[in-house]
């Protein structure tokens, strides 16, 4: 292992950034000719959502972009990773297109321009049409062609604008909790075999993605997947724990990325799956195996791991009731995860280009007092991941960028409004933002590509 040292500024061309997502700051849910989402629809049912929050408000994005692009600049920020509603642009999934939803985006884009900030977007950040899920959702195989029809349309709608495209956000979220667990909108609980077929589908949505980009993207443009693999943390950076992490690593992430790196599932796969493995047409590799340009990672927490006793391949550990957390529950503080995930997909799939999609933290009520919020908690989880991040780039790992989630505090899906992830404060009755000492700090370090 290397000895690391943080004083080292962070490469010229590292790419520092924030992320929001449409469904979370936008609001203006029925806007301008915009669909139902599955989230609108979700966040109605009784006992779905913290407090029945809805996304109809949000944090005004839509109404407030330009003010929130102006505050993004004076901060510092260059770099802004963010979502395009398919709601809005096809209000019932496909068929007719609504024309106001892409004039909304052009406008967005020309603040974005006029600010100095570039956009990088992702196409699905699982605010599907509620009208695909009454066909049957991301279980059927419509939702693919639909996505394909959305998918082309919007590239080619801003080529020239974007040159950064990023074609799904989280499959496990949006397919394994959202139909298997049922804590996310549609908040299905279907077995194993449901379940690896929207997976399967959402491949092949990350496939025609690829394809759209490559075909209508103009240009330089580039594109990837954001996942939020599953992460293994050796307990001891020592050989024999390494080699556990890795191989729990491989086969944690052999249904998403093992499929994007591969001619078809894997061997170990399709046997643990069985009869609930996922039902594959001819050529539904070809466009799922696409070559990408970059990798997204989206890294908040991991498991540690260590070398397996009695024969075994390794330890995964359960943690302590007390281990350190945020206030969301399954954000474990284990800052060594944004170290491991980058490194084991540069060395188990040949990642040339890496960059932190996401990494933040979550936490409930954060009072505006004299003006400030004193996030120090939130300080110290960014020091310490970036301090992670740039040992890895120390070590030859090619992480080329980060982008913070999230920039203002937003709808966190079922946890509503109570858990705030951002570096700006919102109010969500005046609607007023409010930078926190989060974002005075990120801002220095980005000022500076110094850790500080
Ligand atoms: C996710 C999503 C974001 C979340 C964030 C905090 O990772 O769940 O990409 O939309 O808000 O990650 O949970």
């Amino acid at each position: 292992m290397s000895t690391f040292n943080s004083s080292i500024p962070f490469p010229t061309a590292f790419v520092f950034g924030t992320a929001a997502a449409s469904a979370q700051i936008e609001g203006a849910a029925f806007v301008d000719g915009k669909g139902e989402s599955i989230w609108d629809h979700f966040s109605r049912i009784p006992g779905k959502v913290h407090d029945g929050d809805t996304l109809d408000v949000a944090c005004d994005h839509y109404h407030r972009f330009d003010e929130d692009f102006a505050l993004m600049a004076s901060l510092g920020i260059r770099h802004y990773r963010l979502s395009i509603a398919w709601p809005r642009i096809y209000p019932q999934g496909d068929s007719v297109l609504n024309q106001a939803g892409l004039d909304f985006y052009h406008r967005l884009f020309a603040s974005m321009a006029r600010h100095g900030i570039t956009p990088w977007v992702t196409l699905f950040h699982w605010d599907l049409p509620q009208a695909l899920e009454d066909g049957g959702g991301w279980a059927s195989r419509h939702t693919v062609d639909a996505f394909a029809v959305y998918a082309r349309t919007v590239v080619q709608a801003f080529s020239g604008v974007v040159k950064h495209w990023i074609t799904l956000n989280e499959i496990r979220c949006f397919t394994w909790l959202a139909y298997g667990i049922g804590s996310k909108a549609p908040g299905r609980k279907e077995g194993a075999a449901v379940v690896n077929q929207t997976v399967h589908h959402a491949l092949l949505c990350h496939g025609h993605g690829v394809r759209a980009v490559r075909e209508l993207g103009g240009p330089g443009a580039l594109v990837g997947l954001t996942d939020n693999c599953d992460v293994g943390v050796p307990v001891t950076e020592t050989p024999a724990d390494i080699a556990a992490a890795k191989a729990w690593f491989l086969d944690r992430n052999l249904h998403i990325l093992g499929a994007i790196h591969g001619k078809g599932y894997a061997q170990a796969y399709l046997e643990r799956e069985g009869a609930a493995a996922p039902k594959v047409q001819a050529g539904d590799f070809d466009l799922i195996s696409l070559p990408t340009d970059f990798l997204g990672l989206n890294i908040y927490t991991a498991t540690y791991v260590r070398a397996g006793r009695n024969g075994q391949p390794w330890e995964a550990l359960s943690l302590p009731p007390n281990y350190p957390r945020a206030d969301s529950p399954w954000l474990n503080l284990v800052p060594q995860s944004i170290y491991w995930a980058p490194r084991m997909c540069h060395e188990l799939y040949g990642h040339a280009s890496i960059f932190i999609t996401e990494n933040g933290c979550g936490y409930n009520d954060e009072p505006l007092v004299n003006g400030e919020v004193l996030d120090l908690h939130r300080r110290d989880y960014l020091r310490s991941h970036l301090r992670e991040v740039q040992r890895a780039i120390q070590d030859g790992v090619p992480i080329d960028g980060y982008f913070l989630w999230s920039f203002i505090d937003n709808y966190e899906w079922e946890d509503g409004y109570q858990r705030r992830f951002g570096i700006v404060h919102c109010d969500y009755q005046t609607l007023v933002r409010t930078p926190k000492l989060s974002a005075r700090y990120y801002a220095e370090v980005m000022r500076t590509r110094t850790i500080l």
